[in-house]
């Protein structure tokens, strides 16, 4: 075949592939197992026909519960702005007529678990069943994603609000599904890292991980040693006037995730990672002096003094405060890069704040590095670079969060022109952080050992949201998908079509995301 040929013949395939894009991509699909929903589900059967939302529909809630009326309202509240319709949200004893939405917990199928779902959508009805609210609110985020994009946007849309008729059954592979914001190189606010919250809820992300100290940065308030917000909290990478959360800001967003199912966990950074404290308080130091404050992007120089009691009330302190003000399981302990504590002090260290942290009713996280000291009951490690550190803390009974750098770390760049972020673990394409499976990454580690995943996004050069998006966005809808949907279901091939077809959500959601070339992008509808 001659080139000319050649590429005409290319050129037809291109365009073949082309329209059947188009042809499949209408959104809504006319049938439900053409929906693009990210994360996967387990399970969808199609059946003939489709739900018209009207602007008479209302949410009906199964009485009974005030939590369950509160998911109500959150659905009716995410339907309003773009309908334009009223929607009421009503109690009731009994399934609703034709044309509304039912909310129920009288769920059938014990294998839905907490957080799993079944929607069973016909022409007359969409039913949502859990058997606990927060499935309940993972079935929502289903739902909004099986509504046309529009459905996003914040201003009335001409509809109509079609939704494929079918049944979805669905619930996670791992119970925890992660990420982790680092609030200290770079401070986000109350208002920011709410915004963020949101998009996860959109993904089914039920952990969030707030870094919140460092060399350059303490950002919480602590009452007995006001020094480390008002001093350590004063700047950050680059300069600037940083910024730390009060208890009470704290609180509301405590509440604020909790009210979407998702859980906050906090991380102190130590015994390394630690000059803001040091430069705030001249005790915790070997050499009884303050530090500077430190702008740059450097790890692993600094060290509280390991040996001295004051540091053990200084942890005692830290970690009672923090404990009041978190409602979830875990404190996180940090642990890592510790390059300038002696192994013979950090050991002991790391026992002991354990028992610290189990002290005030708290179970532990911590970097992997902290398997080389002994792991007390229901620790946790978290495995994001040496594979012999996650080892040795299942040999210890251990269950692993996986966020193998060169997969997870969302602060990486995707290849070499990503003008933000890192580069030391490689470059991670789209592709690259879907295209893996957490119970196969580390031999000896099983789904068994595993709690699940988390996506760090480190910010020594993330400044804002709009950098923020864009190394988050379209990473984290494949890493969510890694994390809940089965590893047997999961395929690039397929994946990046569905992904393509969120482009029009992005845009709805106004999010900053990096279109890869690698994904056939649908941005109209
Ligand atoms: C390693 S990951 C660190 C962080 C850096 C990050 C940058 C980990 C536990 N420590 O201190 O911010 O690399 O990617």
């Amino acid at each position: 075949m001659n080139i000319i040929r050649f590429r005409s013949v290319i050129a037809i395939f291109i365009s073949a592939i082309s329209v059947a894009y188009l042809s499949c991509s209408s959104n809504p699909p006319s049938n439900i197992s053409g929906a693009s929903l990210i994360p996967k589900p387990v399970s969808v059967t199609n059946s003939p026909g489709w739900f018209m939302l009207e602007s008479d529909a209302a949410v009906y809630v199964s009485s009974g519960s005030d939590e369950l009326m509160k998911t109500g309202n959150y659905l009716a509240e995410k339907l309003r702005p773009a309908t334009g319709y009223k929607i009421d949200v009503k109690a009731t004893d009994k399934t609703p007529g034709a044309g509304n939405i039912f909310i129920t917990l009288a769920a059938s199928e014990p294998k839905l678990g907490n957080e799993g779902y079944e929607l069973v959508i016909t022409d007359k009805k969409i039913v949502l069943s859990a058997n606990k609210p927060e499935g309940i609110f993972n079935g929502i985020q289903t739902l909004r994603q099986l509504f046309p994009s529009s459905v996003e946007l914040a201003t009335r849309q001409a509809g109509p609000w079609k939704v494929a008729s079918g049944t979805i059954v669905d619930y996670p592979e791992y119970p925890y599904r992660g990420v982790m914001l680092d609030v200290a190189r770079h401070f986000f606010g109350v208002n920011e890292v709410k915004q963020y919250i949101d998009l996860l809820a959109c993904y089914k992300i039920n952990a969030l991980h707030l870094h919140l100290s460092d060399d350059q940065g303490w950002r919480i308030e602590i009452k007995s040693w006001p020094q480390l917000a008002l001093h350590g909290g004063s700047t950050q990478v680059g300069g600037g006037n940083g910024g730390y959360y009060t208890q009470e800001q704290y609180s509301d967003l405590v509440k604020y995730a909790a009210d979407r199912y998702i859980t906050i966990i906090p991380e102190i950074d130590m015994p390394g990672h630690i000059n803001a404290a040091l430069s705030s308080y001249p005790e915790l130091n070997m050499n009884n002096k303050v530090t500077e404050l430190y702008r740059g992007t450097e790890v692993g120089f600094s060290t509280i003094d390991t040996k001295k009691e004051v540091s053990y009330k200084f942890v005692d302190d830290v970690v009672r405060e923090l404990a009041a003000i978190t409602t979830g399981p875990y404190i996180h302990i940090g642990g890592d890069e510790s390059h300038v504590t002696k192994r013979e002090d950090y050991i002991p260290f790391v026992k002991k704040v354990q028992e610290i942290v189990r002290s005030h009713g708290k179970q532990v996280m911590g970097w992997d590095e902290i398997s080389l000291s002994e792991l007390g009951p229901n620790t946790v490690a978290q495995y994001w670079s040496n594979a012999q550190n996650a080892q040795r803390a299942v040999s210890q009974g251990a269950k692993v969060l996986m966020s193998p750098a060169a997969k997870t770390y969302i602060d990486m760049k995707y290849d070499s022109t990503t003008v933000l972020g890192l580069h030391w673990a490689g470059y991670i394409e789209v592709d690259s952080a879907y295209i893996w499976d957490p119970a196969k990454l580390v031999p000896g580690i099983g789904k068994e050992n595993i709690l699940g995943v988390e996506a760090p996004l480190w910010t020594e050069t993330i400044a804002d949201m709009k950098d923020l998006e864009y190394m988050v966005f379209p990473r984290l809808p494949g890493i969510a998908e890694v994390a809940w949907s089965p590893a047997s279901s999961r395929n690039w091939a397929e994946y990046s079509v569905r992904l393509g077809r969120h482009a029009a959500r992005f845009n709805a959601l106004q999010i900053n995301y990096y279109a890869s070339k690698l994904v056939p992008w649908v941005k109209a509808e």
